[in-house]
């Protein structure tokens, strides 16, 4: 009498009926949701040679770092479903490492704690008069406990050191939960969107931001490009 079989394989679950039923019902509980992608390019400044900051620290209080290269912060605004938009924002950090803001640009939710570490081995003192975030956070060292500042109003922060007139950062305060920071060279992908019209919006400074409407459907992954302002195709 051949030994009595108490399990089957996959593949006789598959092919039987049951084995189907349990298939579609796994599919209809996944979340019909966070299908669409968009992804392409933004045209970016550049490095130009006056980026590196002054030489006068050389030597005093230790290594200058390269400014962080240049990126831009693609991001959707439009009306989410609620249930999109619920995920608590988490909490991030604003570094001075090399006499510099790592990153130098920063894009967080509204409601963001930002925590600004110093990591070099002397004194920094960050502060902003940007519209929406008014700070000083003093001076205090890499031993020291670092300040954090929660930001609760959309727009541009505008970091400045007071000890190094040269270091720049900012932060990117937006109202909408899908955002994302491009690649040195330009490159998004913008993942788990759901289906919907949006304004896709591209942020690179101050003076420079790109924006298009976009249609998203699901399953749908958009490709989208930017025509360079500063240097318009001809
Ligand atoms: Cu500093």
């Amino acid at each position: 009498m051949p030994p009595r079989v108490c399990c089957v394989t996959i593949s006789e679950i598959l092919t039987s009926k049951v084995g189907l039923g349990v298939a579609l019902l796994i599919t209809s509980l996944a979340p019909a949701r966070g299908q669409a992608v968009v992804e392409g390019r933004v045209p970016l400044p550049k490095p130009q040679a006056n980026a590196l900051p002054p030489p006068r620290y050389a030597g005093q209080i230790g290594e200058i770092a390269p400014p962080d290269p240049a990126t831009a912060v693609v991001y959707l605004e439009g009306k989410f479903p609620a249930s999109w938009t619920n995920t608590p924002p988490a909490t991030t950090n604003m570094l001075q490492r090399g006499l510099q803001f790592h990153p130098a640009l920063l894009p967080v939710r509204v409601g963001t704690a930002v925590s600004f570490p110093n990591e070099d081995d002397f004194y920094h003192n960050v502060f902003s008069y940007s519209k929406v975030k008014r700070f000083d956070l003093g001076r205090y060292r890499k031993v020291d406990k670092p300040a954090v500042q929660v930001f609760d109003k959309p727009g541009v922060v505008k970091l400045f050191c007071e000890i190094h007139q040269h270091m720049r950062g900012v932060i990117l305060v937006l109202d909408t939960p899908y955002f994302t920071q491009t690649s040195t060279n330009g490159v998004f992908k913008l993942e788990n969107v759901p289906a919907g019209r949006y304004h896709l919006k591209a942020w690179v400074s101050e003076s420079v931001s790109y924006q298009k409407e976009i249609e998203l459907k699901d399953g749908e992954t958009l490709q989208v490009s930017f025509e360079d302002k500063e240097n318009p195709a001809t």
